[in-house]
C-alpha cells in the first residue's frame, strides 16, 4: 500500500468521512479578499496568517484534509420558552476533530516517519480553501464547501505534513447552476448570491457578537446559537431524525453562573461565547416571537 492509501485507511477507521491531499502552498488568490475584508469581532485580522500556511508550520509540504459529517436534525415545533441551537456535532467538533487529527498524526509519525501539525479552525488559516484544494468539494453559493458525499453539513480539519507524499486528490469543480434556494432562505440577506457572504449580517455571527444594534437584535429567532437555514434549504443536504440535544428551555440557563454553565455545557460549541450572550439571545428571540404573534 502507498503511504497516502495507508493514511486514508487510518483516517476512515478513526471516524473521518472524507480525505484529500494537496501540496502546501500560499493562497495568493485570496490575498485581495483578506486585505479588503470587514473583519468580524473575533477574527484573526492579519491577512498573512489567513493565507500563508508556512506562517503556522514552516516546512509543511503536504495538506491532508479531513471531512467529518454531522446530522442536520429535523426542525422541532418550538413553543412557549423553547429555543434551539443550530445543527452541529455533540461534543463540539473542535474537540472531536482535533482528537482524530492527533491520533492520525501519531500514526503517521510511528508508521511513516513524518512530522506535522494539526489544524481545526486554528489561528485564522482558511479551512475551506484547504478543503477545496484537497478535493473535498466545491464552493456553494452559501459559501460552504459542498461535498458530493456529505453535502455541506461537515466540518473540516487538516494536517500539514513535512512529507512529500507524491499524491494529489483531483479537485471537484462544481457550482450551483441556477439554484438560489439558500439566498431566498437567508433571513438577513447575508448570502449575496455571487458565492460570497457578508459575515457581519449572518445570524451565526450575530448570535455570538457582543453588542447588537436594534435592527440586528430584531433578526434573532428561536435559534439562539448559530444558524442553519441555508444548510436546510440546500438540496445537497439530508435531513435526519429530530435531536433532543439541540432543543432547550429558557429555564435551562436562567440561574447558572459562568462556572456552572461551563461545567454543564462546556463540551458544546455554544459554550464558547459565555452564558450572558446566550441569555441575551434567548430574551431577544422570545421577545421577537411575541411581537410577531401580537
Ligand atoms: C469566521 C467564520 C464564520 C463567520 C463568517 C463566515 C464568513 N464567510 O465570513 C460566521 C460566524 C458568520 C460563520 C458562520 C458559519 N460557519 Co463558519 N467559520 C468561520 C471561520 C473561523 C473562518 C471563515 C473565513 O475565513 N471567512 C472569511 C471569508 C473571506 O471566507 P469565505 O466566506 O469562505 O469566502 C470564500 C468564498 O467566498 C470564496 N470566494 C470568493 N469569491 C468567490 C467567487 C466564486 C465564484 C467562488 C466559487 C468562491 C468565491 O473565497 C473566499 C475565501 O476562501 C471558519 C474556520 C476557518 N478557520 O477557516 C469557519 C467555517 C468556515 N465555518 C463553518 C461552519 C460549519 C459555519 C456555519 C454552518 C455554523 C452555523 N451552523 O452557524 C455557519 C454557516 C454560514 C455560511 N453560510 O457560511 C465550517 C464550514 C464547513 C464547510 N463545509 O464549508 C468552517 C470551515 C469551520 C470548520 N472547520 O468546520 N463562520
Ligand atoms: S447561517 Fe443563516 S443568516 Fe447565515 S447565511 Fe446561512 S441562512 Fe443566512
Ligand atoms: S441551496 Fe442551491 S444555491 Fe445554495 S448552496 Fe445549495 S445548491 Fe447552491
Amino acid at each position: 500500500m502507498k503511504p497516502h492509501e495507508r493514511i486514508v485507511d487510518k483516517a476512515l477507521a478513526l471516524g473521518f468521512h472524507q480525505v484529500g491531499f494537496h501540496p502546501v502552498r500560499v493562497f495568493e488568490e485570496l490575498r485581495e479578499i483578506y486585505e479588503n475584508r470587514r473583519f468580524l469581532e473575533f477574527e484573526v485580522k492579519d491577512p498573512q496568517k489567513r493565507i500563508d500556511p508556512m506562517s503556522h508550520y514552516p516546512g509543511g509540504k503536504t495538506f491532508v484534509a479531513l471531512g467529518m459529517g454531522y446530522p442536520l436534525y429535523r426542525l422541532p415545533r418550538l413553543e412557549g420558552d423553547e429555543v434551539r441551537v443550530a445543527a452541529s456535532r455533540v461534543p463540539d467538533y473542535h474537540r472531536v476533530v482535533r482528537e482524530g487529527l492527533e491520533k492520525l498524526l501519531r500514526f503517521i509519525r510511528e508508521e511513516l516517519g513524518g512530522e506535522g501539525r494539526s489544524f481545526v479552525d486554528v489561528e485564522g488559516l482558511d479551512d475551506r480553501r484547504v478543503a477545496y484544494l484537497c478535493g473535498l468539494g466545491f464552493y456553494g453559493r452559501h459559501t460552504q464547501i459542498i461535498s458530493p458525499y456529505l453535502g455541506s453539513t461537515f466540518n473540516i480539519g487538516y494536517l500539514m505534513l513535512d512529507l512529500d507524499l507524491g499524491y494529489l486528490t483531483p479537485k471537484i469543480e462544481g457550482d450551483c447552476g441556477g439554484c438560489t434556494r439558500c439566498v431566498e432562505a437567508c433571513p438577513t440577506g447575508a448570502i449575496r448570491g455571487d458565492y460570497t457572504l457578508e459575515g457581519q449580517d449572518c445570524l451565526s455571527y450575530l448570535t455570538q457578537k457582543k453588542d447588537l444594534s436594534d435592527s440586528e437584535a430584531s433578526w434573532l429567532n428561536r435559534c439562539i446559537y448559530g444558524c442553519d437555514l441555508c444548510l436546510r434549504a440546500c438540496p445537497h443536504n439530508v435531513i435526519s431524525a429530530m435531536s433532543p440535544d439541540h432543543v432547550f428551555n429558557k429555564g435551562d440557563f436562567e440561574s447558572l453562573s459562568q462556572r456552572q454553565y461551563q461545567k454543564i455545557y462546556g463540551h458544546r460549541d455554544f459554550s464558547f461565547r459565555g452564558v450572558k450572550i446566550l441569555r441575551r439571545n434567548i430574551d431577544l428571540a422570545l421577545e421577537n416571537c411575541r411581537k410577531e404573534t401580537e
